[in-house]
């Protein structure tokens, strides 16, 4: 099997045309391959077939004029062919904490009702670990199919950053687990199309822990720098200075604290860990804790600047910022919906919300135009650290600014 658009018809089909599966595919149609997407949902399909891109991300608009050109197509059908990538959601269930497989599974299982006999299916959703074994053999297994014959499994889980997709597709290190190493090859070949870093050929058990492993990493060191913000908090000491110095030394590197943790990523992989493994994940769940404490602490911070200045009128609080980080239009798991909710539950209504990258209303007050906003409110919460927020510092002089992100330094500043 060569994975090439001239010399060979077949082509890959990406499952999942999300944050995921959408960029793979257009990297590996700019690269040369004959690609074709699928995704259940047809707005996504038909939109993408009419060339309109469904998220914005940095360069994503070119790479998608590129993999057009090359001849990309969407569907919502799966095709018959001997290489699939699956870039399906992974959720986790929230009473259990465990990570729900039924989409993996069930595209998976579209995948076996039509691929070639000894076709290759590379799971990119990220998932707990074991999961390949518990709840994708099985499925194989049960149709009499022969593992590592008539259909072979491959995990090579995504690595790329919000917000710097493109460039961490191609530059980015990479891991791909298998049963064997001729298939492991094969795929470090087909990614080697487009990744110019090192690709790693391990075990499909190694591949999943690791990357778990890795956002875990992530959540814990800023869930330490979260804590240090509340500790320095209390005495009045500068966290920002203190991470500054700290990180000086060579083997030291405290990540920023923040109003929370959001995205789909590091906020609900540590969690695949505590439910699995709740007696041995101390560490990982405070920190788990600690992050979703976040919110709480913000509105604790809005409470004593009201108090100091004397509001009392929330809705003289405008939020800036409802996407889950800079410079990017995704609200999953967002510590400004956390923080809505919290403020819900103690009935404080009526808080303003403004992000530059929301489009379209998805809470209660949400403000469509900066300025219009900003003639609401009193007290000014950032967030989220837009470029936006940061190009436009001197439209905000005049309001109590809480700088959640410690992005400006402006008189009378309140910050974590
Ligand atoms: N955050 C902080 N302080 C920091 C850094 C981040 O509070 O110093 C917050 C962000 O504001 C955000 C959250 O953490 O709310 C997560 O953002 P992120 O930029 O750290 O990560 P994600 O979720 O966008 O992407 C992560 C990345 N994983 C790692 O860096 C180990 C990315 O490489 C993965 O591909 C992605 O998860 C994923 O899909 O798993």
């Amino acid at each position: 099997m060569m994975y090439c658009k001239k010399s060979n018809k077949k082509i890959i089909n990406v499952i999942g045309l999300g944050y995921i599966g959408l960029p793979t595919a257009l990297m590996l149609a700019k690269s040369g391959i004959e690609v074709i997407g699928t995704d259940c949902n047809k707005h996504l399909v038909e939109s993408l077939s009419k060339g309109k891109l469904t998220f914005e991300e940095e360069g994503l608009e070119a790479l998608f004029k590129d993999a057009l050109s090359n001849g990309i197509t969407f569907t919502t059908e799966y095709q018959k062919t001997d290489t699939y990538i699956i870039a399906v959601p992974t959720p986790y269930i929230n009473s259990s904490k465990k990570l729900d497989p039924e989409y993996v599974i069930s595209a998976a299982n579209s995948v076996l009702d039509n691929c070639e006999n000894g076709a290759i299916i590379i799971i990119e959703s990220t998932v707990a670990p074991g999961t390949i074994d518990k709840y994708l053999r099985p499925e194989i297994l049960k149709r009499g199919l022969i593992l590592g014959e008539d259909v072979h499994l491959v995990h090579a889980p995504e690595r790329i950053i919000p917000g710097n997709m493109i460039y961490e597709l191609e530059h980015n290190n990479r891991t791909v687990g298998a049963d064997n190493i001729e298939i492991g090859e094969k795929i470090k070949e087909l990614y080697a199309s487009f990744c110019k870093s090192d690709i790693v050929i391990t075990d499909i058990r190694s591949a999943e822990m690791s990357k778990v492993v890795e956002n875990t990493y992530r959540d814990i060191n800023i869930a330490f720098a979260n804590e240090l913000a509340k500790i320095c908090r209390t005495d009045n000491m500068d966290v920002y200075e203190i991470i500054r110095i700290a990180n000086k030394h060579p083997r030291v590197n405290i990540l920023q604290p923040g109003p929370g943790v959001g995205g789909h990523c590091i906020s609900v992989d540590p969690w695949f860990l505590v439910g699995d493994y709740p007696d041995l994940t101390n560490l990982i769940l405070t920190a788990r804790k600690i992050n979703d404490s976040m919110p709480s602490h913000v509105l604790g911070r809005i409470r004593n600047i009201m108090r100091e200045r004397k509001i009392t009128d929330i809705s003289k609080i405008g939020l800036y910022g409802l996407a889950y980080k800079e410079n990017v239009d995704d609200i999953r798991e967002s510590p400004t919906l956390q923080l809505l909710e919290k403020m819900d539950e103690h009935l404080a209504f009526g808080v303003k919300v403004y992000d530059p990258f929301i489009k379209t209303r998805i809470v209660d007050h949400q403000f469509m135009n900066f300025e219009d906003f900003l003639n609401e409110i009193e007290i000014l919460v950032i967030m989220t650290a837009h470029d936006h927020i940061k190009n436009n510092l001197e439209l905000i002089k005049d309001k109590f600014v809480l700088d959640t992100k410690n992005i400006c330094n402006i008189d009378g500043i309140y910050k974590l």
